[in-house]
């Protein structure tokens, strides 16, 4: 009963390895350079921290998710895909990919399309959204592993979940805040527990 729950689900480290696919590459490219473990990641920017690292390293971490065949070479995070499909198959459910392309547009945006129809099928491009702003957007649940999501909106209909990720799992969060662990995790009830 109720009207239909709408999720939205970020794409970036929650469905696509952008952590994992940035190491790889990073590593490939500057093979003598310094680099940060996945386990040593503190912050939701990469480029800030290879900054602090060394500063001429901003750049390069920045070069290796501006090349093309970046987004659509993601790896999916373990799960996701199967508890999307899932999700969209549920009574009264309508489920979203709410995802930020970066600003050099080359080839991001193409590819985060692609990366779309290549693991979630051509028919999910209709639940697409490419947005700089998550705020603007309605829904019951906004699923991102991003800390602070802000915009112009200051009150988001959603409620966001944190999904859990190398560079945000030692954050205490604000205790109202929920977390999905991982597609493992009981997203199921967390849906549920939005339903009228
Ligand atoms: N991104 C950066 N710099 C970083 C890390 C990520 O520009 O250091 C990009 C990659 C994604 C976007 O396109 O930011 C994050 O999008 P969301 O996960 O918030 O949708």
């Amino acid at each position: 009963s109720g009207k239909k729950l709408r999720v939205l689900v970020d794409m970036d480290g929650v469905l696509a390895d952008f952590e994992g696919g940035f190491l790889k590459k990073y590593r490939s490219r500057y093979p003598t350079e310094p680099y940060i473990n996945l386990d040593d990641r503190r912050g939701f920017w990469v480029s800030s921290q290879y900054g602090r690292l060394r500063s001429d390293l901003r750049e390069k971490a920045i070069s290796i998710w501006e090349s093309k065949d970046f987004f659509i070479d993601l790896d999916p995070l373990p799960g996701g895909v199967k508890a999307v499909k899932e999700m969209a198959e549920m009574e009264n459910t309508d489920v979203f990919i709410c995802t930020s392309p970066i600003k050099h547009y080359h080839h991001c945006p193409h590819e985060k399309y692609a990366w779309v129809e290549k693991h979630l099928g051509h028919e999910f491009l209709e639940q697409v959204i490419l947005t700089r702003d998550k705020t603007l957007i309605t829904g019951d649940i906004l699923i991102d592993d991003k800390p602070d999501i802000l915009g112009v909106e200051a009150k988001p209909t959603w409620e966001h979940i944190l999904f859990t990720a190398c560079h945000n799992k030692h954050l205490t969060v604000n205790p109202s805040q929920r977390r999905l662990n991982s597609w493992s995790d009981d997203w199921r009830a967390i849906l549920n527990s939005k339903r009228q």
